[in-house]
C-alpha cells in the first residue's frame, strides 16, 4: 500500500437514524437524537459516520426511497438541524458519509410525477416500456407496473422506480446532488445498489429461481464508466470516499470497482459471507456452517483490494444471533465476532447496536413487522400456499427488521418516551448501553479496547493477511509487515477446542481472561489475539 488512506484507518460506525435515537417523543429517531448520542459515539472511538438515508422521502422502504435530495425528512428534522450534525461531528473529530441512492427515487419525487407525461422531458429519466420483459424484483414478483396503459421498471418495490442511466440528464441531476453534500462538509457516500444502476439493455432475462434479467444489469461496463465521471468530476475535488453496496459480486468484479488504478470507487461491501447460511436466496436458510464462512471471508482478505468489513447491517440480521450465541454465549461470542470484525484486513464497520450484542427482535406477529420486503414476501409466499407457520419461520430467520428495533440505551430502552415505530427487544432489559458502561467485562468495554488496540498497531491496518487453519470452527490468522506480526485465533463453536498448532507469543486480549495458553484448550467462544508466531 502506497500511503495508508485515512479512510483505510478509520472505523465506521453505521447509524439508521430511524431507530438511534427519539428527541420528541413520536417514538421515530430523529438528527436532534443522533445529536445528543454523538458523545457516546465518540467515545466508543471510531472515526466516521454512516448516516443511513434523512432525506425526504414516503418512508415506503425507510429513506431508500427519496423524494427530494436536496430536502430533511420532516420526521427526522430541518437542513438547520443537519448542518447542526455535521458541524456538532466535526467538532468532536468525527467524519459523516451519507447513502447516495441513485438506482432508484421514489414514486413521489417531482421527477417521477412529471415523468408519468410521456411529452415531459422527465419521461426519459426513468424506464419505460409498452410491455413488461421477465425480470423480477429483488422484493419478489415482477419489476414492472403499470400506469395508465406504459410499465415503469423498478429493481425494488413499486415505490422505487429505476432512474434511467442512459440519460445524461439523470448524471447531471446526481452530480449537483453529490456537490450539495460534500460542500455541506460530508466526507462521502455509501453507494446504494451501486452495480445494478446500468441496464445494458431490456430484453428477457434468462429463466432462473431468482432475479430474472440479472445478466443485462449487474456489473457492467456503462456502469464502470458513470463510476469513473462521477469520480473525475465530483469526488476528486473533495476530501472524501466512496463505499460501494455491491450485490452479488465476485471479488475479481470488485475489484474492477476498487482497484485504484481505475478510479471508480474506494472499497464496497461484498455479500458472499452473507450468504453462506442460505440456500437459493436469503429467504430459504441453512445452519451456520463457520468453515464455510471463514474460508470465504479469507478469499475476500486476500483476493480484494481491499475490503469493507462488516458482521452486520440494516439488511441482515444480528451477527451475534446468526454467527454467534445469543443466549448461553452471548457476550463471548458477541466479543469474538469483535474481535474479527477489526483485525481483518479492510475499514470495519460496525452497526448501531452491535457494540452492546444487540440480538433479533422478539416479533410475535406480521403486525410486529414494518419492513416493505417482509410484508411483500410474506404476500408472495401466502400465494404460493407456502403454511403460515413456514411463512413466520422465514420472517424470524431473515427479516431486515431484526436489525431495525430501536437501540436499547437502557434497561426500559431510552430510545423514546412515546411509542416506537418498531418494538424495541424486551431484552433491553439485560441488553443496553447503561449497564455496558458499568460493566468493565461488558461488550462494549470489549469494543471499546479492541478499537483503541486496532489504533495502537499499525500492522492491523497495512500488515497482510495470512490464513492459517480454517477447519473444526477454528479461525486462525495472522496479520503482518515487516515489523510487526499478530495471531487471531477463534473457537465459534460452543465446545471445547484444542489448540490445533502450536503457538507462542504474548496475549495482548482475550475474550476470556487468561494469562497463558499452557493447557492449549481454546473455550467455547474464545478469541485470542497475540503477538508472537507459531511453531511448528
Ligand atoms: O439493499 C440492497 C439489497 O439488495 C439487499 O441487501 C436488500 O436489502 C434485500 O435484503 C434484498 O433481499 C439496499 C439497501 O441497503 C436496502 O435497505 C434497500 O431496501 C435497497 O438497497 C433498495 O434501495
Ligand atoms: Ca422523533
Amino acid at each position: 500500500m502506497e500511503t495508508t488512506k485515512w479512510w483505510q484507518k478509520g472505523i465506521v460506525y453505521q447509524i439508521y437514524p430511524r431507530s438511534f435515537q427519539d428527541s420528541n417523543d413520536d417514538g421515530i429517531g430523529d438528527l436532534k437524537g443522533i445529536i445528543s448520542r454523538l458523545d457516546y459515539v465518540k467515545e466508543l472511538g471510531v472515526d466516521i459516520i454512516w448516516l443511513s438515508p434523512v432525506y425526504a422521502s414516503p418512508n415506503d422502504d425507510n429513506g431508500y426511497d427519496i423524494s427530494d435530495y436536496y430536502q430533511i425528512n420532516p420526521e427526522y428534522g430541518t437542513m438547520e438541524d443537519m448542518d447542526l450534525l455535521i458541524q456538532e461531528a466535526k467538532k468532536r473529530g468525527l467524519k459523516i458519509i451519507m447513502d447516495l441512492v441513485i438506482n432508484h427515487t421514489s414514486d413521489e419525487h417531482p421527477w417521477f410525477i412529471a415523468s408519468k407525461h410521456k411529452d415531459s422531458k422527465y419521461r426519459d429519466y426513468y424506464i419505460w416500456q409498452k410491455e413488461p420483459n421477465n425480470w423480477t424484483s429483488f422484493f419478489g414478483g415482477s419489476a414492472w407496473d403499470k400506469i395508465d396503459d406504459e410499465y415503469y421498471l423498478h429493481l425494488f418495490s413499486k415505490k422505487q422506480p429505476d432512474l434511467n442511466w442512459h440519460n445524461p440528464d439523470v448524471m447531471k441531476e446526481i452530480q449537483d446532488i453529490m456537490h450539495f453534500w460534500l460542500k455541506k462538509g460530508i466526507h462521502g457516500f455509501r453507494c446504494d445498489v451501486i452495480n445494478i444502476i446500468y441496464k445494458s439493455s431490456l430484453a428477457n432475462g434468462k429463466k432462473k429461481m431468482v432475479l430474472v434479467g440479472k445478466e443485462h444489469y449487474h456489473s457492467q461496463e456503462g456502469c464502470h464508466n458513470i463510476l469513473k465521471t462521477l469520480r473525475k468530476d465530483v469526488m476528486d475535488h473533495y476530501d472524501a470516499f466512496t463505499v460501494g453496496e455491491t450485490v452479488l459480486v465476485s471479488v475479481d468484479q470488485a475489484n474492477d470497482l476498487i482497484h485504484p488504478d481505475r478510479r471508480e470507487l474506494d472499497m464496497v461491501f461484498s455479500f458472499e459471507h452473507m450468504e453462506t447460511d442460505q440456500i437459493s436466496n436469503k429467504w430459504f436458510r441453512t445452519k451456520f456452517n463457520p468453515n464455510k464462512w471463514m474460508r470465504v471471508i479469507s478469499k475476500w482478505q486476500t483476493g480484494a483490494y481491499w475490503n469493507a468489513n462488516y458482521m452486520e447491517n440494516h439488511d441482515q440480521t444480528r451477527s451475534v444471533s446468526r454467527f454467534g450465541d445469543d443466549t448461553k454465549y452471548h457476550k463471548q461470542s458477541a466479543k469474538m465476532l469483535a474481535t474479527i470484525n477489526l483485525t481483518l484486513r479492510g475499514t470495519p464497520y460496525i452497526f448501531e447496536g452491535q457494540e452492546i450484542g444487540m440480538t433479533n427482535g422478539d416479533f410475535q406477529s406480521m403486525d410486529d413487522l414494518k419492513d416493505v420486503e417482509s410484508h411483500r414476501i410474506n404476500e408472495i409466499a401466502k400465494k404460493l400456499h407456502f403454511p403460515k407457520k413456514l411463512r413466520w419461520k422465514m420472517m424470524m430467520r431473515s427479516s431486515r427488521d431484526h436489525a431495525r428495533t430501536p437501540m436499547q440505551w437502557n434497561s426500559t430502552g431510552g430510545f423514546t418516551k412515546g411509542v416506537p415505530w418498531l418494538k424495541i427487544n424486551a431484552n433491553t432489559k439485560t441488553i443496553n448501553v447503561e449497564n455496558n458502561i458499568d460493566d468493565p467485562e461488558s461488550i462494549l468495554n470489549f469494543y471499546k479496547r479492541l478499537i483503541q488496540f486496532r489504533k495502537d498497531h499499525h500492522v492491523l491496518v497495512d500488515g497482510m493477511f495470512k490464513p492459517l487453519y480454517m477447519r473444526n470452527n477454528i479461525f486462525i490468522y495472522k496479520r503482518f509487515n515487516e515489523s510487526d506480526e499478530i495471531l487471531i485465533i477463534s473457537n465459534m463453536s460452543r465446545n471445547y477446542k484444542k489448540m490445533p498448532i502450536q503457538i507462542f507469543g504474548k496475549i495482548l486480549i482475550s475474550n476470556v481472561n487468561r494469562n497463558d495458553f499452557i493447557d492449549g484448550i481454546l473455550k467455547p467462544y474464545e478469541t485470542i489475539v497475540i503477538q508472537g508466531g507459531i511453531s511448528k
